[in-house]
């Protein structure tokens, strides 16, 4: 199981490096050395530890570019979307979801992501009742990574309400819904290689009760929640508990808050976001998906200023690309903030400063500590741009990763490593043909 690898050029947690070879041991760097006797298998290119994706619904992958219109007159919004999403679901079975998961996940290696964290509440058959085998649909997001060859952390998700003060769900939100025991059974789903942890939806879904149970009941794992995201949502958290959802989130969960990854938080206040930063939670940022949902921008230099940890999510998979996430991420600053360079630091390009920033706090959100760099005992996940791209070949250091995420985005992706085996070569999955043919087939039956 022990190899070696020899990176021309490599992002290395000290910075650029020249010529590094890294013994790697059942998908582990175990050394990191200077070229020795020639024996290690030459990398050419750019070497990058792979990015975790922090936030993902699988199954929205089949609907994206489906829901670009607009019904009459009428406003569009984030809630007219989620209807379109539940009459969406409504036609998932098991062997749907495991298609799409896989292609999904497939798209992500080929896109630099090499661990996901799936929030996953599509637990029930549609018309609410458990499947025969209660976690049936938990085990497919499983068997998905497992054919893409991703990380997974798989999040089952807690919903047991339609809306605040136990609104009832509606037939759509039936498929979610599990109560504790439940619940718990859930969260017993095997995840071999990967890790499990904790998702109340959102402070609509659940009570203050479910959530402070679901934290005492799974004390050491990561904890995620949508929070935030809609203004409406801070006006109806606001009428139902007369304080504004990160404060209430963080009162409730209290001095725990360090494992918990806040999903969009993108209505924060300026006090929120320091008492988010204060407790070390990660901001899980979606910039794709919330400027596709119109959901508005967080406040990132706020944040960071305050020393606030963040990641990146794909959420709806209307488009999967690391380099997109953080430079949809950077540009609606400069939007909001009508200038250049925003999230630059005077020693790190704007490139290379996302991309650790979300490396970092990726790699905490998905609960895996061997991630986040090229370095003794973190996993060998490694992304390797081709530095003969035309947005790369006069570039070095900082500008290799400015010229992958501004210009290149996913084009520049020769391969990618998972545990130090290639899965991505060329630009292609391995398994492509096969996963995409699935996808396809399963994408027309649905249509
Ligand atoms: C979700 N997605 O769970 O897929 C949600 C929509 C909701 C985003 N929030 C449903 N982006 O929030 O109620
Ligand atoms: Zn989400």
């Amino acid at each position: 199981m022990a190899s070696k690898l020899h990176l021309e050029t490599a992002l290395m947690p000290d910075g650029w490096r020249q010529d590094v070879v890294v013994g790697i041991d059942h998908g582990v760097i175990t050394s990191v050395e200077e070229p020795g006797d020639g024996t290690a298998e030459r990398v050419s290119g750019i070497a990058l530890p792979g990015l975790p994706n922090l936030h993902s619904h699988a199954f929205q992958r089949a609907m994206a570019g489906l829901t670009e219109r607009r019904r009459g007159n009428e406003a569009d919004s984030f809630w007219t979307w989620r209807e379109a999403m539940y009459h969406f679901v409504d036609r998932l079975g098991p062997d749907d979801l495991e298609a799409i998961a896989a292609f999904a996940y497939m798209e992500m290696l080929e896109a630099g992501f090499t661990q996901v964290a799936e929030f996953h509440y599509l637990h029930h058959q549609p018309d609410g009742r458990p499947y025969d085998t209660p976690n049936e649909m938990s085990q497919r997001i499983v068997a998905a990574a497992e054919a893409a060859g991703i990380g997974l952390t798989l999040l089952p998700v807690l919903y047991r309400q339609g809306g605040f003060l136990g609104k009832p769900a509606t037939p759509a939100q039936r498929r979610f819904l599990c109560d504790r025991d439940a619940y718990a059974r859930l969260m017993e789903t095997e995840v071999p290689g990967g890790a499990t942890g904790i998702a109340p939806h959102s402070l609509r879904a659940v009570t203050l009760g479910d959530l402070g149970w679901a934290a005492r009941t799974w004390p050491d794992r990561p904890a995620h929640i949508h929070v935030a995201e809609q203004e409406r949502e801070v006006a109806d958290c606001l009428a139902a508990h007369n304080r504004r959802p990160v404060d209430l989130l963080l009162d409730t969960i209290g001095s725990d808050a360090g494992r918990w990854c806040l999903v969009h938080a993108t209505h924060a206040d300026a006090a929120e976001l320091g008492r988010m930063a204060e407790a070390s939670a990660v901001a899980g940022l979606c910039p794709i998906t919330e400027a596709n949902l119109g959901d508005g921008l967080f406040d990132v230099p706020a944040f960071l200023a305050r020393g606030g940890r963040l990641g990146v999510g794909s959420d709806s998979l209307i488009r999967i690309s690391a380099a997109d996430e953080l430079r949809t991420l950077e540009y609606g600053q400069r939007l909001m903030h009508r200038q250049r360079n925003v999230l630059a630091e005077p020693a790190r390009s704007t490139g290379r400063r996302l991309f650790e920033a979300a490396l970092a706090g990726g790699a905490r959100a998905t609960g895996e500590e061997r991630l986040g760099g090229i370095a003794n005992g973190k996993r060998a996940d490694l992304v390797v741009l081709d530095q003969h791209h035309p947005s790369l070949v006069a570039a070095r250091d900082d500008s290799l990763l400015d010229g992958w995420l501004f210009a290149a985005d996913n084009a520049a992706i020769k391969s990618v490593y998972r545990r130090g085996r290639v899965v991505v070569r060329d630009g292609r999955h391995i398994a492509r043909d096969a996963i995409a043919r699935r996808y396809a087939k399963t994408v027309a039956a649905l249509a």
